[in-house]
């Protein structure tokens, strides 16, 4: 089965979009696979409220498998299946706790093996000097999901005030790369990326 990754930098809101998306999609009760380095399978079942609670934090970092949902989406002729994955945040140069870079190394390992890439960005901090914050990671990450093809970018939490100087902002950075304003909190843009999801799986 063909893969959709989440990607970006720790906090900008990727398991949050990653469950609001799949219970946008159907999904009531998700089936959560976890991938640690080692490469075994764990496989559990939440339902949406309890994931929330669970996986979506404020500090960064809370992400550190690789999460996967199975996911059927429409398509031309009927619905394809599909994994979504939920990556841990990447961030510039080498971090110093080792489970950190374990799980950045995986979710390096993961993209390299995915066929639709969504590159999540913080529309509310493009500027800022914070975690979540625009950095090199993201024109390193940019660059190779245009090389690789089936790449665009999430602008997200698009619901807060600054987030529409920030997408501004993304726009003229990356001219080339179709952009997806979105808010995960809000459900807004999900129709957008359900089609580019579709068009490209
Ligand atoms: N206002 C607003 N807040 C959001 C939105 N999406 C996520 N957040 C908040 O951003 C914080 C981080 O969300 P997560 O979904 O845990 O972020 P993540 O990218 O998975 O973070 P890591 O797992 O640490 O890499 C949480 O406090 C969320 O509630 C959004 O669309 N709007
Ligand atoms: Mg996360």
């Amino acid at each position: 089965m063909e893969c959709c990754i989440l990607m970006g930098k720790p906090n900008v809101g990727k398991t949050s979009f990653f469950l609001s998306f799949a219970s946008y999609l159907g999904v009531s009760k998700c089936q959560l696979c976890f991938r640690g380095l080692d490469g075994e399978l764990q496989r559990q079942s939440y339902g949406m409220d309890i994931a929330k609670k669970y996986f979506i934090s404020n500090s960064p970092f809370k992400t550190k498998d690789i999460c996967e949902i199975q996911l059927s989406i429409p398509i031309y002729k009927g619905t394809q299946e599909l994994k979504l994955l939920d990556t841990g945040g990447l961030t510039d140069g080498i971090h110093n706790d080792p489970q950190v870079r374990k799980s950045m190394a995986l979710t390096i390992k993961n993209i390299d093996n995915a066929k639709v890439l969504l590159h999540m960005i913080d529309a509310s901090n493009v500027s800022t000097n914070q975690i979540n914050s625009l950095s090199l990671i993201d024109d390193q990450l940019n660059k190779y999901g245009k090389l690789k093809g089936k790449y665009c970018i999430l602008a997200n939490k698009m619901d807060l005030n600054n987030s529409q100087e920030g997408l501004k902002h993304l726009m003229k950075k990356f001219p080339d790369t179709y952009i997806i304003p979105v808010s995960a909190l809000k459900k807004m843009g999900f129709k957008e990326v359900k089609m580019f999801v579709g068009r490209n799986i």
